[in-house]
This record gives C-alpha cells, structure tokens and sequence, in this order.
C-alpha cells in the first residue's frame, strides 16, 4: 500500500482514463483532486488552498500569478472561488486529450435527454 502515492496518481491517471473512457473513475479522480486542493473549511478551492496544496497537484512551480490566472479562468460565477463543478471545466480544459472526451459525454448525454423528450 505504501507503494502508492496518491498524488502522483491522480495525475498519471487522468490521460490514461481519458483514453479509456472510464467515466465515473476519471469524474472520482476529478473529485479527489479536487478535495485535495480545497479549503477544507469552505469546501471550495480558494487562493490559499490552492497555494498551500499546489505541490500536491505538481504546480509547485506556479508563480502567485500563475495560481490567480488559474483561479481567474475557472471561476464562471466570479465569486472568487473554484467550486467542483467550475475545478472539473477548468481541468478540462488545461487538458487537451480530455476535452475530446468530454465531448463525447456531452454528445451522451445530450442523446439521452432527447430521448427523454
Ligand atoms: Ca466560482
């Protein structure tokens, strides 16, 4: 068990699920990463949460800037803050292998809702 570090797997593991188009393991990779960066308070990722847990996601080298930049592009409703949703978009992307994938989700659920109608 101590063999595996958490970290360093989620970021192995996303283009490879990608690939796979695993969904609900890559949606549960997504959360963790997401849990590891918030605000453990807020339940949301902050400024400072995103500073003080960036080496876990390998962004230690990211400037102040870089992080705001981050913060600034993912957050849609602007209050300041990356919620789930906002953290999951943003990966995305940062991460051109995964926006064809979450292409297809969309063309899937899309088609599942038409066939609702
Ligand atoms: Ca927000």
């Amino acid at each position: 068990m101590a063999a595996q570090n958490p970290q360093n797997h989620f970021q192995d593991c996303l283009p490879i699920m990608a690939h796979k188009l695993d969904r609900d393991a890559l949606i549960g990779e997504l959360c963790n990463g997401f849990n590891l960066l918030m605000d453990g308070v807020k339940g949301v990722i902050t400024f400072d949460s995103l500073k003080r847990n960036s080496n876990l996601l390998g962004l230690q080298d990211l400037s102040d800037e870089d992080l705001q930049c981050m913060l600034k592009e993912g957050d849609f409703d602007g209050d300041g803050v990356l919620n789930l949703m906002e953290f999951c978009v943003l990966i995305f992307r940062l991460s051109p292998e995964l926006i064809e994938v979450s292409k297809l989700w969309l063309e899937e659920v899309l088609e599942q809702e038409l066939k609702r109608l």
